[in-house]
């Protein structure tokens, strides 16, 4: 056996494929194209991490795949370069942003291309290079000239020790995602985007795209529309009516009390009345300290306090009910207030029981004890009108009732929020934006673009929360665009989402200076074919991309509705001790180790193998080793291979099995059988000893998008025409999938016994064997002698016994 020596050959595969630009994508209108997507990295300090080439090398093997299949394939790589950790580096190291940056971008490609991926990197594109994000601000202009950008001063996520204001989606069980210390509140005057308005078309268009069904559930509950109503109920003895949102109008004479939001305006509008404000106070106090994902966990304690001094009349049966304020009711929904229907709703029902209120069952759904907070099944009981009716009916016919008595209307409403789009921080796209003391906000003339990020002496942010930008006088002093006027720029920049809510267009035609991409080019290449990421990126990337792309067909400069046909998902890597890699851990494992000890083959076929790609999967060195050996036998495969242009005759129906199998598992993210197949069959071939050249061939190809430098060095090697990434994907036989098994009758002593299902080319020795094994035939030939066989394949076997 000769030794395998895989940095090579890998070495010299990448080098012409590089030089040849073998994967470079050029329109052709003659082919098909095929845009599969992976994520762009966030090129940080530590370097390509292995969770990084298992999506990486997925999508690379449907990409070799499809081009052997001769369509047009451009799958592209860029860096979403902008972001907090590289600018905390830079704070602690005195090194300008762009630099580090610059280094450890060159870091990770030159990993990346160790590792042979087929990216055509022609198409390279970086986030913060101001070629790029110019369009990513000509994007916020269109925006913000269809009314969808706005500044609104409001209560923001804030990071206390980031110092910068956090997305809803930042925060992670009320801590701040990135450094995870506790999140609070501040009000700033934040630019904000109005992703609400997409939020009927961010569901509804999911009926169009192939997502996996998890994705598109994360979606709409995140975007979390509900049908319900709104409806008052009038203060006693005062002209206010307290407005609440309800899904379940038809539960309404079970409605006991109401509560309302520690923050709701009632309060101050009639603290007068109120005879107990220092309660209701020092409750605001403590409910300010809490986060809205803490505040409505199911799970905790219900606490509150009652106003003395005012109530409220439930509107269809006029009866006086209490009204308290807590915490549960979160001022960012719906109208802040509720009626509370301990019956049937839990966390009224755990209120009640602890602050000891009348629970009114509305709903009788044949449980002998009520009240039951399953809800929604059963015929409505104490709810005069409604009574008998079904929930559905009882829910139509009190929408129709507070409609016609004015007392409210049937009202949509979604959780999904604005999405707060400045950042208080230097490494982002400055937000292009003009205020003028005569105009307001005025959008930076768009020939200025880009707005490039000033130098700055120190990146950090200033005491107050505010930009490091807004002590540049020189970036801040400018003029209005439409007076001229001394003016000032905006100096907050924009979430790390922007760069890549667009970054899949600009690599149709990434040096583009004229426009983001031309059409043609968007026509060709785009809607993505496949786009393949983590689950963590759902409800944030995924949405804020949706979205954008949206706003970008309705101003004509997109041609598809939505921006990836199809969606999948990929498990995380855990270390060997399954344990989530980390350095604080030591468990991290380093691609660059496994590349240089092993061949980025093996890393590539042990990263697929690694289990189903759907799941988490833990590291194993062993696993890597067994992948090594498994080329190293296919390294040496050539010794069997012998003259021979078609298939080896009783290899054939194995070799096409394999060959549907694995251009289905290729397809279907079932890379770890199809490698299966590919090692079962290459077990095959040595146990018969020699192989055709076909064999062989078929083999290579198969085996080529998942080890390409191997695979390539063989074909190559043995001599089969020009390089195997021009060769074609092979074409199983439909008819040669199966065996040809036939029933054949086995008779002992000339009388049939049975039926036995075997090949209809099994030989003697096979058949007589599985007649022997078989319990209708053991009855007759138990303890005695077969003297003479008569077999006729195909037709009979006769066994002669005595
Ligand atoms: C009465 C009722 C009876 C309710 C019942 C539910 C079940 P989704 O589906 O999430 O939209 N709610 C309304 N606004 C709220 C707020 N700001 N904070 C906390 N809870 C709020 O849920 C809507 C339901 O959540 C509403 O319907 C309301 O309680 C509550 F058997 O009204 B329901």
């Amino acid at each position: 056996m000769r030794e395998y020596n895989p940095n090579a050959i890998e070495k010299k595969w990448q080098k012409i494929w590089d030089d040849e630009e073998t994967f470079k994508a050029v329109i052709d209108k003659d082919k098909k194209k095929f845009y599969p997507l992976v994520e762009f990295p966030y090129p940080s300090g530590q370097g390509l991490h292995v969770g990084h080439p298992r999506p990486y090398t997925a999508l690379d093997i449907v990409a070799r795949k499809r081009r052997l299949e001769g369509e047009n394939v451009i799958y592209p790589m860029g860096w979403d370069a902008f972001g907090l950790p590289t600018e905390n580096y830079a704070i602690k190291n005195h090194i300008h942003p762009a630099i580090v940056t610059r280094d450890n971008i060159k870091n990770f490609k030159s990993q990346m291309k160790s590792i042979g991926f087929s990216f055509d990197w022609s198409r390279e594109i970086n986030t913060t290079d101001p070629n790029y994000y110019k369009w990513s601000q000509w994007i916020f202009i269109q925006l913000y000239k269809h009314g969808l950008a706005y500044k609104k001063e409001m209560p923001i996520n804030w990071c206390p020790s980031c110092k910068i204001g956090l997305a809803n989606e930042e925060v992670v069980d009320g801590k701040c995602e990135r450094c995870g210390s506790d999140v609070t509140h501040k009000v700033k005057n934040q630019w904000m985007l109005k992703i609400t308005k997409y939020a009927d078309r961010l569901i509804d268009d999911l009926d169009d795209v192939d997502y996996e069904e998890k994705i598109k559930t994360q979606q709409k509950n995140w975007i979390g529309r509900s049908y319900g109503a709104e409806i008052d109920f009038k203060l006693k003895d005062k002209d206010y009516k307290l407005n609440v949102y309800t899904t379940r109008p038809d539960t309404i004479f079970g409605a006991t009390y109401m509560v309302i939001a520690p923050e709701h305006p009632m309060l101050e509008k009639f603290k007068d009345d109120i005879k107990n404000l220092d309660k209701v106070k020092e409750y605001q106090t403590f409910a300010k300290k809490k986060s809205d994902f803490e505040r409505s966990e199911l799970s905790k304690e219900k606490t509150g306090v009652k106003l003395d001094g005012i109530s409220a009349i439930n509107p269809v049966n006029g009866k006086e009910v209490p009204i308290w304020i807590s915490d549960y009711v979160l001022i960012s929904y719906g109208t802040g207030a509720i009626m509370a229907v301990p019956a049937h709703d839990e966390r009224d029902f755990e209120f009640a029981k602890k602050f000891d209120m009348p629970i009114i069952p509305v709903i009788d759904n044949g449980d002998e004890e009520l009240p039951t907070i399953s809800n929604d099944k059963g015929l409505m009981i104490n709810s005069d009108f409604l009574n008998g009716l079904s929930v559905d009916e009882a829910k139509a016919k009190m929408i129709e009732y507070v409609e016609d008595n004015e007392i409210g209307f049937a009202k949509v409403n979604y959780k999904l929020r604005d999405w707060v789009f400045s950042r208080q921080r230097y490494w982002g796209e400055p937000i292009p934006m003009i205020y003028c003391q005569e105009h307001g906000w005025v959008p930076e003339k768009e020939e200025n673009l880009p707005i490039e990020l000033p130098e700055v002496e120190s990146y950090e942010v200033t005491d107050d929360g505010e930009s490091p930008l807004s002590k540049i006088d020189d970036f801040v002093n400018t003029t209005c665009p439409i007076c001229g006027k001394p003016s000032k720029r905006e100096t907050d920049t924009m979430p790390q989402w922007a760069g890549s809510s667009w970054y899949y267009l600009r690599y149709t035609d990434p040096n583009n200076s004229k426009d983001i991409a031309s059409k043609e080019n968007l026509e060709y290449f785009t809607p993505v074919d496949w786009y393949n990421g983590g689950m963590e990126h759902t409800t944030l990337h995924l949405l804020y991309s949706r979205f954008w792309h949206k706003f970008l067909y309705d101003i004509g400069k997109v041609p598809t509705k939505e921006p990836y046909q199809k969606r999948t998902s990929h498990g995380m890597i855990l270390g060997e001790d399954h344990q989530k890699m980390s350095k604080s851990r030591g468990n991290v494992v380093n691609p660059d180790d496994i590349v240089r000890d092993y061949g980025a083959d093996t890393l590539r076929v042990y990263e697929m193998f690694i289990g189903d790609f759907r799941s988490t999967a833990p590291w194993s060195d062993e696993g890597v080793k067994g992948c090594r050996k498994y080329l190293e036998r296919v390294f040496n495969l050539y010794e069997l291979v012998e003259d021979g242009e078609e298939y080896s005759k009783d290899l054939e129906i194995l070799i096409n099995q394999t060959i549907k199998k694995v251009s289905d598992d290729y397809e279907s993210l079932k890379y770890n059988t199809a490698i299966a197949a590919l090692m079962s069959l290459l077990n095959e071939f040595r146990n018969k000893g020699t192989i055709t050249k076909k064999d062989y061939k078929t083999y290579l190809i198969l085996l080529n998008p998942v080890a390409p430098h191997l695979t390539e060095e063989l074909w190559e090697e043995i001599g089969f025409e020009g390089e195997l990434n021009q060769a074609s994907w092979p074409i199983y036989d439909k008819s040669k999938l199966e065996y040809d098994t036939i029933e054949l009758p086995v008779q002992v002593n000339g009388k049939v016994r049975t039926k036995l299902n075997i090949s209809k080319d099994a030989d003697q020795e096979d058949a007589v064997s599985k007649a022997e094994n078989d319990k209708n035939i053991q009855k007759y030939i138990d303890g005695k002698d077969i003297f003479k066989v008569i077999y006729v394949p195909g037709k009979i076997l006769n066994l002669l016994v005595k």
